[in-house]
């Protein structure tokens, strides 16, 4: 532990010390703002940003219920330093307390370049441990899991399907974990703006830095040199050194008219040698090259604003999501042009769309967050070829070189404990799974072969199941704390086909 984190320990446990000798009675006079900062500063911050505990501002706390909010206060997080406040804090200032954390701040927030560094922690700097693995497995096949019920993440065997170590994350990681291009290291992103690089071969986190206040995700070189960061807020992408997460720059995101935008995300384009990013405020596309640790911005003007989108395999096209959820747009990345629009029936989660080989032809398949429905798309013609029906809208697809099959999950509705299995060649679905009934049964990663994957059964008492990719066959279920992606070594830094970038 860090003196920063030793002290804030130590403050907040003095804090709660004082509270429970005097009572509730002692702070009952006191008005939220003044409870706030003697109960809550300490790991949240004093603007609310996030310390050692989550920020706790509107977007951060979007996803959160109100209801789940003063639970959290009342009770307490299980295996977190967040600790229950009922025999603390009355109830009035417990809701008064929850309310006060989803109204927008009084003053604009601020996390520009001093704040970006004095946040940083290098732990472990590079080349400080050793180059061996403390395990043995083949660390071309290892699966990471997030588990977003306690903020956790397991490191699994792909062979033997056994966890090699579980440990704790950020609070609310989100996106896909990224790999450096050897495997060895990975870098997580989490909701509240933090990048956790971690190495595997010696299970311990070697940096830290924090981007921004509320992230969308983040992406790594194709020579492993470099990290990029969007956000949501504030307005910007931030470039780092992937050696020790060193800040290189921050680039506002903005027009010449000076509005500014949130970052839809930016990926990694390989055979570019360049990030890509579009942005959601304004309608554009950035591909963002760097050339002595600087980053450059070509910029794209789009027909539409873009929420969600997707690359074909050579990147020489974006496929994007509009945001009046009814279309998809084709632009051609070196001429900047919208090459084709796609009819799609209900906001197509793009993202998380595949590419396969059928009749001699690249397609690509989607799911669909508002219909429930899987479009495939021929990608010479751009023509949707088939819509199959859904048992409700889905949110991830996967596949893999060496499977005859697509796995597309039910995640909303009634259904959402259904999984479909779709042959790539027929194009037709061919069995529904229903793993758990009443559980959401969602996202599926193969190992590295192909031949068995990952499936979560989404819930606090959760489970990865394991099925046999040819046979369909359950084999074993691993106990998990809702667990939500799984990431392949292989698969990831290979690009591989049927798994996500
Ligand atoms: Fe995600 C990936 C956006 C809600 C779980 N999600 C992504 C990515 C984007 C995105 C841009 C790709 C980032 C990357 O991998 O680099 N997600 C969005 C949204 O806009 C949306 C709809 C609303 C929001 O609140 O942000 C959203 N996402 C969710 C969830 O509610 C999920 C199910 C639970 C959670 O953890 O928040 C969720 N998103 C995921 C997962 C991935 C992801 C597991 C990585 C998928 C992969 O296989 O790579």
């Amino acid at each position: 532990m860090n003196l920063n984190k030793a002290r804030i320990q130590l403050t907040k446990a003095l804090v709660i010390a004082t509270a429970l000798i005097a009572g509730p009675a002692a702070s009952e006079t006191l008005d939220t703002g003044t409870l706030y900062l003697q109960h809550c500063a300490a790991c949240h911050g004093t603007d609310r940003l996030g310390g050692m505990g989550p920020a706790l501002l509107p977007d951060n706390l979007s996803r959160l219920k109100k209801a789940d909010a003063e639970k959290v206060i009342r009770k307490g997080r299980p295996a977190t330093q967040m600790i229950g406040y009922e025999s603390i804090l009355t109830d009035p200032q417990i809701s008064a307390l929850t309310e006060f954390m989803y109204q927008a701040p009084t003053h604009p927030l601020k996390w520009g370049e001093a704040e970006i560094r004095n946040s940083r922690e290098v732990i472990h700097p590079e080349g400080a441990l050793p180059d061996d693995p403390v395990f043995e497995a083949d660390l071309m096949n290892l699966f990471l899991v997030v588990e977003i019920g306690d903020h956790h993440v397991t490191l699994l065997d792909g062979d033997s399907m056994e966890p090699i170590h579980r440990f704790p994350s950020r609070f609310a990681l989100h996106g896909g974990p990224k790999y450096s291009p050897d495997g060895r290291y990975v870098y997580f992103g989490s909701r509240d703006g933090w990048i956790t690089k971690y190495d595997i071969y010696n299970l311990k986190v070697v940096a830290e830095v924090r981007a921004g206040i509320n992230m969308r995700n983040i992406a790594v070189s194709a020579d492993g040199h470099y990290v990029m960061a969007a956000n949501y807020l504030p307005h910007t992408l931030v470039l780092f050194d992937a050696a020790n997460l060193d800040m290189l720059g921050l680039i506002p995101v903005d027009n010449d008219a000076g509005e500014t935008s949130r970052v839809s995300a930016v990926y990694t384009a390989p055979p570019r040698g360049s990030f890509i990013a579009a942005l959601k405020d304004i309608p554009e596309a950035w591909e963002i090259t760097v050339e002595n640790r600087k980053a450059k911005v070509r910029r794209m003007t789009t027909d539409t604003l873009l929420d969600d989108f997707f690359f074909d395999p050579g990147y020489q096209h974006l496929i994007g999501a509009a945001r009046d959820g009814k279309h998809g747009v084709v632009i051609d990345l070196d001429t900047g042009n919208t090459a084709a629009e796609l009819p799609l029936p209900g906001m197509p989660h793009l993202g998380s769309g595949i590419t396969w080989e059928h009749e001699g032809r690249r397609i690509m398949a989607t799911p669909h967050f508002r219909a429930g429905a899987i479009s495939i798309i021929d990608m010479d013609t751009w023509q949707v070829i088939k819509t199959l029906d859904t048992e409700g809208p889905g949110f991830f697809m996967r596949s893999h070189e060496n499977s005859r099959y697509a796995w597309a999950d039910v995640f909303f509705g009634p259904n959402a404990d259904k999984v479909h299995i779709i042959d790539k060649q027929t194009l037709e679905i061919v069995k529904t799974l229903q793993p758990e009934p009443g559980k959401v049964a969602a996202h599926v990663e193969f190992d590295r072969h192909g031949e068995k994957l990952l499936l979560s059964i989404w819930d606090d008492d959760g489970a990865i199941i394991v099925y046999d990719a040819d046979t369909l066959e359950e084999e074993k279920r691993i106990p998990m704390k809702k667990p939500s992606g799984k990431y392949n070594v292989w698969n990831k830094i290979n690009y591989e086909e049927g798994t996500s970038h």
